[in-house]
């Protein structure tokens, strides 16, 4: 590969698979499956197929607040798909995303099955769907859907700019750290100066767009994403911290986070989730205890 100073593009791109980054195995130009594999399908009326990563924290948080709520049509199954082993290629999870991204979501609970892909659009199915976590006062449901589509837009700078090129890019870019680390600080400061007019992001209310933001800036407030926390000065933007740290209290936040997790401390990690009881005894320090 040319370094930064000397690449000139050729008359016409062409893929090069040995160009190396951390996902450089998974990443290609082309969509649709690369080989059959139907998705699995449990009892529960709404069936996940997710990796506990920041986009997918954001829809088991949701479904645990939901049954927190006592709504008994949110329990669902959460199958665990390995993105780094190409899970996302195989063609029933095409089917449910044609975009191969987790999350993806089928709704059962109706006649016939709803595929639901992009977390910001699960998330409004769900808030419609319950009538929870989504303000009716027009006001307010405005508020709560542009910090909603706020973070669609945003976080790809953040991850797939920033994150990309500080922490996993074959070669440090000045430029494009510079250019992306000075993105992602204002849009903490967007934040942080929305978060000192009131507690939550729409308003007075925990809504869905909390949901969508908190597993993204909330890490990255918490230097959990990227060890960037000194880099960026994490710690100035104090308002931030204060919604991180309320919302890191709610149990369904802490559930929600387990879900579909393959890293991190064993008693963490609940690689799938069929049974609320899963939380208690199939995380992986009960289910494969150090030897
Ligand atoms: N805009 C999408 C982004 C989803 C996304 O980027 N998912 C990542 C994991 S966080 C993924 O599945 N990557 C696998 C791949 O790119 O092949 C959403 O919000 O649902």
């Amino acid at each position: 590969m040319n370094d930064s100073s000397n690449y000139a593009p050729p008359k016409v791109w062409v893929w090069n698979k040995a160009n190396g980054g951390r996902f450089a195995n998974i990443n290609r130009p082309v969509a649709g499956p690369t080989h059959d594999k139907e998705l699995p399908v449990g009892r529960h009326p709404l069936q996940l197929y997710s990796l506990a990563t920041p986009n997918g924290i954001k829809v088991t948080v949701m479904l645990e607040e939901l049954l927190a709520l006592g709504h008994a049509g949110a329990e669902y199954d959460a199958w665990l798909i390995r993105i780094n082993e190409g899970d996302q290629f195989g063609s029933g999870f095409v089917e449910a995303n044609p975009n191969s991204k987790i999350p993806a979501l089928v709704d059962r609970s109706g006649p016939a099955p709803i595929r639901v892909f992009e977390s910001g659009a699960i998330l409004l199915h769900l808030a419609e769907k319950f009538g929870a976590f989504l303000p009716t006062e027009p006001a307010a449901r405005a508020e709560c859907l542009s910090w909603l589509f706020w973070q669609m837009g945003s976080a790809p700078y953040l991850g797939g700019g920033f994150g990309h090129f500080y922490a996993y890019a074959p070669s440090k870019i000045e430029y494009a750290i510079d250019r992306f680390a000075m993105e992602v600080k204002r849009q903490l400061d967007v934040l942080d100066r929305r978060l000192a007019l009131s507690p939550y992001l729409a308003g007075e209310e925990y809504t869905i767009a909390d949901m969508a933001v908190w597993p993204w800036y909330g890490a990255l407030a918490k230097g959990l994403v990227y060890e960037a926390g000194e880099f960026l000065q994490v710690q100035e933007y104090t308002h931030v911290q204060r919604w991180t740290d309320r919302i890191a209290e709610r149990p369904a936040v802490q559930r929600g986070r387990m879900v579909n997790r393959t890293w991190g401390e064993p008693s963490s990690q609940l690689h799938e989730r069929h049974e609320a009881s899963d939380f208690e005894t199939r995380t992986q320090d009960k289910l494969a205890p150090a030897a």
